[in-house]
């Protein structure tokens, strides 16, 4: 029995389909977790949606591009190559199985001694792994609650920093940007929205580096999709990117956490 993380999807069916193979993934004994963006920019983002819906050992944590997907469901409008999605017959079971989707998973492995913390973009060294766990869930909450209040309060790139006492959909909102969107961020925590590429502007550093190293000692591994720029590249074993962008003819990447080797398929 073994669990895999594997990188974003983002629509890309058959090398998924490949990469199961590969792993030799068995349904009935082996756990996958994906780092989120199922969907959207490759051409079969509905059949990812209804493979993983069909399959309980299969969840994922939401990405910026599912919850856009989330936000078009909300407001009824297809748009682009999401378009088949929302006019799916079972776009409701859609929504209802993503939105219940978490956006953060901590899993502990006790004969390994190690603990594995997965969100789509990674964790800001200003929170705490238990804050960005208790922040995620306020976030689901509110999602199950009220999802097109929240879906509807994401958009937006301000405020750009956390502050403990941001309410209401700005509050969801930065966690979410935090949580989905993040790469480069300054001394205090300022998110850079605009840097995709893998070089920092000046002030700022990719999010990793900010993490102490106490994380080595503790056994703790942060896994996160997201930064396709980056190749999978992060000189820290500890912080893991699978995003080895797929969608954009690279490879698709999985991790098995019992051993940490990471298995790959070419686009
Ligand atoms: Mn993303």
């Amino acid at each position: 029995m073994s669990t895999y993380v594997i990188g974003d999807l983002h629509g890309c069916y058959d090398q998924f389909a490949r990469i199961l193979d590969k792993i030799n993934y068995n349904s009935a004994l082996d756990r996958i977790i994906l780092t989120g963006d199922l969907v959207n920019r490759g051409p079969e983002s509905l059949r990812i949606l209804n493979y993983c819906m069909a399959d309980k050992n299969i969840n994922t944590v939401l990405g910026n591009h599912d919850l856009y997907l989330l936000y078009l469901m909300s407001i009824n409008q297809g748009k682009g190559i999401l378009k088949k999605v929302i006019e799916a017959q079972n776009s409701s079971q859609i929504f209802e199985w993503l939105v219940n989707r978490p956006l953060l998973i901590k899993i502990y492995n006790k004969s390994l001694g190690k603990s594995f913390v997965i969100s789509h973009a990674g964790i800001p060294e200003i929170w705490s792994i238990q804050k960005a766990e208790r922040l995620a869930k306020e976030v689901s909450i509110a999602l199950k609650e009220n999802a097109p209040y929240v879906l509807q309060a994401m958009w937006g790139d301000k405020p750009d920093r956390w502050d403990d006492g941001l309410t209401h959909g700005e509050r969801y909102r930065t966690i979410i940007n935090y949580l989905t969107r993040m790469r480069f961020l300054s001394e205090s925590g300022i998110l850079d929205f605009n840097n995709t590429s893998s070089e920092p502007e000046k002030g700022f550093k990719p999010w990793f580096d900010y993490q102490s190293k106490s994380h080595q000692e503790n056994n703790q591994y942060f896994i996160f999709g997201h930064w396709a720029a980056l190749n999978g590249q992060t000189n820290d074993p500890h912080f893991i990117g699978l995003d080895t962008g797929c969608v954009w003819k690279g490879n698709l990447t999985a991790l098995r956490l019992e051993d940490l080797k990471k298995i790959s398929v070419k686009y």
